[in-house]
């Protein structure tokens, strides 16, 4: 890293720092959480998987949307970014009934104001993908909002266009990892104003940390699936008994090492490139 980065901001599992005026440096540690905690064990290189897939999915989506990568560091944890107006909502979009938006459908029928069908059992894939903005909150969860309050956060006239691009985002890589054999559930963008006053994609896209990923061979709704990459440390969480309070235990070898095989697998499924060959050079996500 430069001497003259600045740390801006942390998230849970990575940093922010700023290079410039116009540039900032996003850095993802191999830290991992689950039910909301942070692990005092890492998954050794999940900070470079989750770098090189969001490289690679900014690489195919630049002409449905411009984003903000402007290099990847040779560490391969490092992304340089354009800095931008963040707009003050997350864009999540679900094609399949989990997390919250199954929590608010087995509540009220409905997630953030699309009337579902009735009948529909968790995890079921829904009639066409959906958009479901969330605040975002400095502690504690997203909260699911209406069209109506997410276009008093952003415009109205921007909330159209964000809404167009994050469906079209979602259709183009979902249909691209099921041939792939991995269901992307739901993801969370995050979108920003350049200086003129477009829109840009910013943030992680369509990692495991900004998704539900799920194997395609095992579905089965009607339940819960299990997570791509964090249904190991799940597991050994739940057999533990640990309270889901922090601070959480620590992983054993077994469980670690599972796991970086499922960050590396779900890189390699998705990408098409050896992982070894992004370490030996992150930019060939970008090719
Ligand atoms: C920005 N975050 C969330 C990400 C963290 C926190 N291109 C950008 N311009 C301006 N701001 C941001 C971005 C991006 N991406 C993103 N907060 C600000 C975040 C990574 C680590 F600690």
């Amino acid at each position: 890293m430069p001497e003259t980065a600045v740390h801006v901001a942390s998230g849970k599992v990575r940093e922010i720092f700023e290079l410039d005026d116009e540039r900032l440096l996003l850095v993802a540690s191999d830290r991992i959480s689950t039910f909301d905690v942070v692990l005092p064990t890492e998954i050794p290189d999940k900070g470079r998987v989750l770098t090189g897939l969001s490289g690679f999915w900014f690489a195919r989506t630049r002409e449905i949307v411009p984003n903000h990568l402007l290099a990847l560091r040779p560490d391969g944890r490092s992304t340089e970014a354009r800095r931008l107006r963040m707009l003050p909502i997350e864009c999540v979009v679900r094609g399949y009934l989990a997390g919250s938006g199954w929590k608010d459908y087995r509540a009220t029928g409905s997630t953030s104001g699309h009337d579902l069908p009735g009948g529909l059992r968790e995890s079921d894939r829904l009639p066409s993908p959906i958009f479901t903005p969330a605040t975002k909150a400095q502690t504690g969860h997203d909260e699911n909002i209406s069209r109506t309050d997410a276009a008093q956060l952003v415009g109205p006239e921007h909330l159209a266009e964000v809404e167009r691009i994050v469906l079209e985002l979602y259709a183009f890589a979902s249909a691209y990892a099921f041939e792939r054999g991995v269901i992307i559930a739901d993801t969370k963008f995050e979108l920003g104003l350049d200086e003129t006053g477009a829109l840009v994609l910013a943030d992680e896209v369509l990692t495991p940390d900004s998704s539900r990923f799920w194997p395609a061979d095992v579905y089965a709704p009607g339940g819960p699936q299990p997570s791509f990459d964090k249904q190991y440390v799940r597991d050994y969480c739940e057999r533990l008994g640990w309270d889901k309070t922090a601070p959480g235990p620590e992983l054993p070898d077994e469980v670690v090492s599972e796991t970086r095989t499922r960050y590396v697998e779900a890189f390699e499924r998705l990408t098409g490139i050896r992982f070894d060959d992004y370490l030996a050079d992150p930019e060939v996500v970008l090719r």
